[in-house]
């Protein structure tokens, strides 16, 4: 059977937990990083190589009704794989932020508007900061719109 369109947990058992939380509980269990007590938003993207649906934990940076995904992952010195994922199915993309997931248009921030953005995440999440500090990479951003 192909994967195309299967969910496929990620191998993170922390990280498949809290989707699975989230989920069952539309929202209301699970909305926060750990016991930080920071919200966390859960984004939908496709494969890039497999085309199976991906489900991944961000921290919850929004600013009238529009988000920012950042791809800090730690600061680890790769990209995240979801970053990928989002290049390959920019079209394909969903948030969940409370009980109903909704689709996205994105794109990925470039100049005063990443300033700007990352502005927005560091005060919604001030490790990223930190994050930026430990890579030589330039920590990614896209921004996520609502479809109406
Ligand atoms: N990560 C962030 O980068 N930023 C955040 O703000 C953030 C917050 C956060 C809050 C709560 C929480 O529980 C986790 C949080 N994380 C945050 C961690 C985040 O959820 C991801 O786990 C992390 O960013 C790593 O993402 P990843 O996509 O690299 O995940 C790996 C571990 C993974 O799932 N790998 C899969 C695997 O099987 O090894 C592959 C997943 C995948 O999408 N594969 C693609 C495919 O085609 O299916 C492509 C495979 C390829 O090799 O290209």
């Amino acid at each position: 059977m192909s994967n195309e369109t299967q969910y496929q947990p990620s191998p993170w058992e922390w990280v498949s937990t809290q989707v699975e939380t989230y989920e069952r509980t539309g929202g209301a269990e699970g909305n926060t990083l750990m016991d930080t007590g920071m919200p966390i938003v859960i984004i939908t993207t496709i494969g890039a190589k497999t085309g199976a649906i991906r489900k991944t934990p961000l921290m919850r940076v929004e600013h009238h009704g529009e988000y920012a995904l950042v791809a800090s992952m730690g600061g680890a010195p790769k990209h995240p794989v979801w970053y990928f994922n989002l290049l390959a199915h920019p079209e394909s993309v969903r948030i969940q932020d409370g009980p109903e997931p909704f689709d996205v248009s994105i794109r990925e921030a470039v100049g005063e508007e990443k300033a700007t953005w990352w502005e927005r995440s560091v005060a919604a999440y001030p490790p990223y900061a930190d994050y930026q500090k430990k890579t030589e990479r330039q920590i990614p951003v896209f921004i996520a719109t609502r479809r109406s």
